[in-house]
């Protein structure tokens, strides 16, 4: 009979998985130990950066993946990153080592105590499998669970000493088990939200990342475009749903209560798909909905369902729903949005630099279809106002705020996608969260384009500090950090530009060839609250 991990590298085959990110210990060499040639292994150089690397990955290519950590101490590092993929339902298949089965009742050092406790409540469903040769059976389940909608991280933990066990006979059905379910809506569920729109007289369309992720895209396109609706994304967008190219579009939702009800006003119905209703982020109580207004979500996610503190929902495929949804409804007579007043585009300046400044220089020479990590969290409403996404795939942002996403996840994301440009745009304070994702993308010349937005401080707290009214607020300034020196460090080409001149030229030096680059850009300070 083969081994359990032989079993268990032919399950992860058969689905697809045969790409591991990965940070090893002692308790991981068993499972490691010749790796078939065709599966591939990323290693990053601390657990935030190889789940946040998988993150991008499981995202960009609508896949899962594996992630392989350390036990308990590797298993907490990655906690952070996991609030962003729990918050994207990426489906990473994570497993983590686990100290010889003998050795764990007397907490022998690097064992993971109450292994699958651990990473709750981060992570949809985690197992230690009671016995070895439970380890096949357990890992497709982990699988079929991280596929089942809605998707998200899980969690396997294996004791080391297990691998080497003959595999019993009854895992020979594993590989070739499919689950499907089925995630059409009802026809009665079809025909209200076809009635509540046709019975509407200003409809209003809120997109969120499970739009992208669905790959209904262009489907929301042509719903808007059947109503003649303006289309928002949702607040604190983590994904861009709709082409900003589009006239319908309007921006994106401020991520507060009266911000909200004060954008949508004049509306008599909000309807949102592939979001939560909502993603706020600033405390600004207020109504909920603007006066008149009712609102109906298109979810994916029965949770993200029942906890909307207002509306009705529809727990369903997005796809699905939208494309029955679109067949039913007649063309509506109204007028169609017109393209909204965009801020010109300014090619020129000394440092430091307006962000705007920046994004107009990178949008100038940027490939059509590049697409952008975004984690400079004071400047994401000028991001929109200056650069234009027209295709699927082209935008990534911390689903759930976590700092340490996008150096790593742009290096996930060009790895899943390498016939695009990836280029992320990184704050000075979040870029060093998870900067040593650098040396991955160096040692696999992995061709990102890495643009070092470096303003001297957390801009966005500033901004908190002076809507909170706190003025002495320490932890705000971070100066002196050069990151050509950190870039080069690992491995990286970089250089810092002083005008706009220098930051086109670096750029299309950068697009020029196939190794990562990091270009450092001094910034001026923002409030994203203006
Ligand atoms: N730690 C983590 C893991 N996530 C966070 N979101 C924060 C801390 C708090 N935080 C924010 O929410 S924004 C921010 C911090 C520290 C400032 C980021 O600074 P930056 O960008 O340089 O990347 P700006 O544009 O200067 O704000
Ligand atoms: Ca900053």
């Amino acid at each position: 009979m083969p081994t359990i991990r032989e079993v268990t590298f032919d399950l992860f085959r058969r689905h697809g998985l045969t790409t591991i990110f990965g940070n090893p210990g002692s308790n991981e060499l068993t499972f490691l130990d010749g790796m078939p040639a065709d599966f591939r292994y990323i290693l990053g150089l601390h657990e935030g950066v190889v789940t946040a690397m998988a993150d991008g990955y499981a995202q960009a290519s609508g896949a899962a993946v594996l992630v392989n950590l350390h036990a308990a101490a590797g298993s907490g590092n990655a906690m952070g990153a996991l609030t962003n993929a729990q918050n994207s339902h990426s489906p990473l298949v994570i497993t983590a080592g686990q100290q010889n089965r003998k050795h764990i009742g007397v907490r022998a050092l690097l064992t993971n105590v109450e292994a699958s406790q651990l990473p709750r409540p981060l992570v949809k469903w985690s197992s230690e499998p009671a016995t070895p040769d439970d380890v096949p059976r357990t890992m497709a389940e982990a699988i079929h669970i991280a596929y089942s909608h809605p998707r998200g991280p899980v969690y396997v933990s294996v004791p080391y000493d297990d691998w080497a066990t003959e595999a019993s006979e009854s895992s020979e059905h594993l590989a070739a088990r499919t689950v499907s379910a089925a995630r059409t809506p009802s026809v009665a569920q079809v025909r209200d939200i076809v009635a509540r729109f046709e019975s509407a007289t200003n409809p209003v369309l809120v997109l969120g990342p499970d739009v992208d992720a669905s790959g209904a895209n262009d489907l929301s396109v042509r719903l808007a475009e059947k109503l003649s609706m303006p289309v928002w994304i949702a607040p604190s967008a983590s994904r861009c749903p709709f082409p900003t190219t589009h006239p319908h579009f309007r921006g994106v939702l401020p991520a507060s209560i009266s911000g909200i009800s004060r954008t949508l006003a004049g509306h008599d119905l909000i309807v949102v798909v592939g979001a939560p209703v909502f993603r706020y982020h600033q405390f600004e109580p207020g109504a909920l909905l603007p006066p008149g207004a009712n609102l109906v979500q298109i979810t994916v996610d029965p949770d993200e369902a029942a906890r909307a503190p207002m509306g009705d929902a529809i727990v369903a495929g997005i796809v699905e729903t939208l494309e029955a949804i679109v067949e039913l409804l007649i063309q509506s007579e109204r007028p169609a949005p017109t393209s909204r007043q965009l801020p010109p585009a300014i090619l020129a300046g000394d440092a430091p630099l307006a962000p705007a400044t920046v994004f107009d220089v990178i949008y100038s020479v940027a490939p059509s279809d590049a697409i952008y990590v975004k984690e400079s969290t004071s400047t994401t409403a000028i991001f929109w106002d200056h650069i234009h996404l027209a295709n699927p795939g082209s935008y990534f942002f911390p689903a759930a705020g976590g700092l340490g996403f996008g150096l790593p996840a742009a290096v996930g994301v060009q790895l899943a996608v390498p016939e695009r440009r990836v280029i992320a745009i990184i704050g000075d304070g979040s870029a060093n969260y998870a900067l040593s994702a650098l040396w991955t993308a160096a040692q696999h010349d992995v061709p990102i384009t890495v643009i070092v937005m470096k303003n001297g401080t957390y801009a966005a707290l500033q901004a908190f500090a002076d809507a909170m009214n706190i003025n002495s607020a320490p932890g705000i300034d971070i100066p002196d950090m050069s990151f050509v020196a950190l870039a080069n460090g690992y491995g990286v080409r970089a250089e810092s530009v002083t005008n706009a001149q220098g930051l086109q030229r670096a750029l299309t030096a950068a697009f020029g060839q196939n190794l990562p680059t990091v270009i450092e850009v001094p910034t001026q300070v923002v409030n994203p609250f203006d």
